[in-house]
């Protein structure tokens, strides 16, 4: 086990690592921006190191910085967390060339993943299901009408580099679909450096549920079943919850089966979360992998009773995981909410401040992780999470029931945030009926 390491990243996910660390007993190196200069959670870390000003490219995404702090303050790993450096092969690559342990995939894994094209492939090979749609990546505009027109429209265009939504049009005939593939590649080209597209059937209000798996260097893979984030906006998830409320028991297996498969043959370790969505009449299809531990772990941690970061830290350090899938169970049900310092009636656009009065809920099933205190400011450099509460409850009625109690406890001023949205989707028909999609938050709410 390592003894000491550094957290390359802030706020919840920082302190989380930190908890994680400090059970088992590893030191902890935080770096941090000037502007996240008197957060709380930089006093329970061991050391915490600036690695430079507020703006992400010049901290939090700066390598050298990062690295140079590893060095001096001589860890032998580096926690990723989520967002900032998470996903990124160079960093990772880096990290192993200086001799410190990257908290996550090896490079090759994350580079081929982060391949949308190749993942697919990846799955086919696997034999798990995947959207119908183009062999590899597609070139010819010819060849994507003669395909479209094959497998029927609505097709949708995505980005090889792409994922989490960006890169993507959806097309209804062979007009719009020259258009979207002309600016689906253009936007790629211009986010990504790489304008590689490829073509899918497009799932009309599918859900979305995703599994959670961890692997260790010998190749022991593990799932802890799935998380279903049907409730986002613009791609920014806000409810996710565990188990998913349309599975039944057979198709839980077989998607969890699916992403076991998905994951050894990608010869994958560490943590990872296999993505699919779901149509109408319960059919999968496997869409991508994400490569870190997600914002939304913890509703996973509930169900199972595991601890996903000290896995995440255990398996990095070398040691193989000595449990078996049957050890692996889910019980009663779990939701999160994600409290955003956010102004639904402005468009949901960031509402940074200072927070005068902060009061956390409690009571039974209630957690909550977040690095904000009374007193505290949301800076506007970073993302506008600023809390998750979680509930953990035996049936989803009470899970919502908890939750909508919690909320109302929560007093977060004078900040706009989303609790008020969250609380009218646990209130909504719809939602409490299971009749939810993608789509739902804008089809449905005002908020
Ligand atoms: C799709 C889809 C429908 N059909 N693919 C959006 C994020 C990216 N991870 C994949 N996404 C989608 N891919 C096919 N073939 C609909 C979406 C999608 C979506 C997926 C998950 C969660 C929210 C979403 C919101 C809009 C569209």
């Amino acid at each position: 086990m390592f003894s000491k390491i550094l957290i390359a990243n802030r706020g919840e996910i920082a302190l989380r690592i930190i908890r994680a660390c400090r059970e088992l007993g590893i030191g902890t190196v935080v770096v941090y921006s000037e502007a996240d200069k008197g957060s709380y959670y930089l006093e329970l870390a061991d050391e915490a190191i600036c690695i430079g000003p507020a703006k992400p490219a010049l901290s939090y995404l700066n390598i050298p910085a990062i690295i140079s702090a590893a060095e001096v303050a001589d860890v032998e790993a580096i926690h990723p967390g989520y967002g900032f450096l998470a996903e990124n092969a160079h960093f990772a690559e880096i990290c192993r060339d200086c001799g410190i342990v990257f908290i996550g995939p090896r490079p090759e894994s994350m580079k081929m993943l982060g391949d949308k094209v190749a993942a697919r492939k990846l799955a086919k090979e696997a034999h798990v299901p995947v959207v119908p749609g183009s062999e590899g990546q597609i070139k010819d505009e010819n060849e994507a009408i003669k395909l479209a027109n094959k497998i029927g429209y609505p097709v949708i265009v995505k980005a090889a580099a792409g994922g989490g939504g960006r890169g993507m049009r959806v097309a209804h005939n062979d007009i719009t679909l020259r258009n979207a593939m002309a600016t689906a590649s253009a936007e790629a080209e211009a986010a990504f450096k790489d304008g590689t597209i490829y073509l899918e059937k497009y799932i009309v209000e599918p859900r979305h549920v995703e599994v959670q798996v961890m692997a260790d260097k010998a190749g022991n893979t593990l799932h802890f079943f799935e998380r279903d984030c049907s409730i986002q906006r613009r791609h920014q998830k806000l409810i996710e919850e565990s188990p998913c409320p349309v599975l039944d028991e057979h198709t839980r297996e077989e998607l969890c089966k699916a992403a076991l498969k998905v994951i050894k043959e990608a010869k994958y370790e560490n943590a990872a979360t296999v993505e699919f969505l779901l149509d109408k009449n319960k059919n999968f299809y496997f869409i991508e992998v994400n490569t870190r531990i997600q914002v939304e772990h913890p509703v996973t941690e509930m169900v199972t009773g595991r601890d996903l970061i000290k896995m995440q830290l255990t398996v990095a350090g070398g040691q193989n995981i000595n449990l078996k899938q049957r050890d692996i169970t889910h019980t009663g049900v779990a939701i999160e909410c994600r409290i955003n310092a956010e102004d639904p009636a402005r468009n949901f656009a960031p509402n940074p401040g200072k927070i005068e009065r902060f009061i956390l809920p409690g009571g039974m099933g209630v957690r909550v992780d977040t690095h904000i205190f009374q007193g505290a400011t949301v800076t506007p450099y970073y993302d506008s999470m600023i809390a998750k509460l979680i509930v953990h409850r035996p049936t989803r009625d009470e899970a919502i029931t908890t939750m909508k109690r919690a909320l109302r406890e929560f007093k977060i001023e004078p900040i706009k945030t989303t609790i008020p949205a969250c609380e009218k989707i646990l209130s909504h028909s719809m939602y409490l009926q299971n009749k939810v999609d993608t789509s739902f938050i804008e089809q449905h709410l005002t908020l």
